[in-house]
């Protein structure tokens, strides 16, 4: 296997730990010896043992001597003594021969592994898979730097870009495959956040609906984006099953009305949002997110108007599109991304697709800003 296997593998490792390890980076690490991994390991949870320690552990369980032997790390091991001592130590004291790294700590505080691993001898070598180890850590980058959760944006579409029929029901477009990784994306959102015209269309319950979820599960908030409040809130199941995790995130017009306060009297929150003409800053309820309610990762669904204002403000972080082999031929179906109108292809906002994955018949693009 080639250096870019084991990392790639490194990194498939790493995602495991996605939605715990928040606002600490997800990681990877693999072992090998001979040319084939001998120990795994990654960062499981905020605050446990880093991946680097992890994988060590595996080794010595497997009766594994790390010796001599090379460890693949998606990100650069920590320096300092955080949570946890520094990794570094950990990987001089067990005698690795070799470290190959995927990205340098962007953390000034944690950095400088690279540096004391040479310095005890051990040969270096960084920036294998760098795209893809980056790309894992976009979010840890993001918290660092900004005052937003990490918003993913999710998608499902026919081949032709419709997202229903043009009798706008609420069926499923994508298979079963897909919507169990749309409630993995559920499970690790802290909000699930939608447009109006979903919400009142599809009547959303907008939980996780997973087999083996733990007891204590959080289910994430159910966040709608609407100028217009109902009327009826009984009408609808969010607010009528857990009326207190959900929000309404509006005008300060309609934030001021009869109907919040009826909103309001029932448990759930009405957010007012500044915004030019009718339209709403959803930089600001989303900020509001994370800092009021602790939410790392918002999951926005539903909607191509939505997704199109999302995207129009560079809000999104990672664009989740399902594509399903499917063609409806309907021009008056809705579209993925909808709501402008004398566009050129010198207009079109442009994507990088991170990953390619079969969700059985379907298939799940990861994509990131360009
Ligand atoms: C992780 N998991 O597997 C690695 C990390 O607060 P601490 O002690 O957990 O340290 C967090 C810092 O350690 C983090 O900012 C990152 O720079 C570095 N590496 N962190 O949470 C890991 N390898
Ligand atoms: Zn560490």
């Amino acid at each position: 296997m080639s250096n870019e296997r084991f990392m790639t593998r490194a990194v498939e490792l790493a995602y495991k730990g996605r939605g715990a390890t928040a606002p600490n980076p997800c990681v990877g690490a693999v072992l090998v010896k001979d040319n084939t991994i001998v120990a795994e390991g990654y960062h499981t949870q905020y605050g446990k043992l880093h991946a680097e320690r992890e994988c060590l552990a595996d080794a010595r369980a497997k009766g594994v001597d790390p010796a001599g032997l090379t460890m693949f790390v998606t990100l650069e091991p920590c320096n300092h003594h955080g949570k946890t001592p520094p990794c570094t130590e950990a990987i001089i004291d067990a005698g690795i021969g070799k470290v190959v790294i995927g990205a340098l700590d962007p953390n000034p505080v944690a950095a400088g592994g690279v540096e004391a691993l040479q310095n005890a001898g051990i040969e270096v070598e960084i920036n294998v898979c760098s795209q893809a180890c980056c790309d894992l850590i976009a979010d840890f980058l993001l918290w660092q730097t900004s005052n937003s959760p990490f918003n993913i944006i999710k998608m499902a579409a026919t081949l032709d870009g419709k997202i229903a029929s043009s009798r706008r029901k609420p069926e499923p477009v994508s298979g079963p495959e897909s919507f169990a990784r749309v409630h993995q994306l559920r499970r690790i959102a802290g909000a699930v956040v939608v447009g109006g015209n979903t919400f009142y269309a599809d009547n959303p319950s907008l939980t996780c609906r997973q087999d083996a979820l733990p007891a204590n599960f959080t289910q994430p908030l159910g966040i709608v984006v609407t100028s217009r409040l109902p009327e009826r809130p009984s009408d609808f199941t969010l607010l009528r099953e857990r009326p207190s995790q959900a929000i309404f995130m509006t005008t300060e017009d309609a934030a001021r009305s009869e109907a919040a306060d009826i909103l309001r009297e029932r448990g759930t929150s009405v957010w007012p949002l500044p915004g030019p003409q009718g339209g709403l800053n959803l930089s600001i309820g989303l900020e509001r997110l994370r800092y009021d309610r602790g939410c790392h990762y918002t999951l926005c669904e539903g909607g191509g108007r939505f997704a199109m204002a999302l995207i129009e403000q560079g809000l999104v972080d990672e664009l989740v599109h399902f594509v399903t082999p499917r063609i409806l031929g309907d021009e008056t179906a809705p579209a993925a991304y909808s709501g402008r109108s004398n566009v050129t292809m010198a207009d079109t906002c442009d994507f990088r697709i991170a990953q390619v994955e079969s969700t059985g018949v379907d298939i799940m693009l990861t994509l990131r800003k360009k």
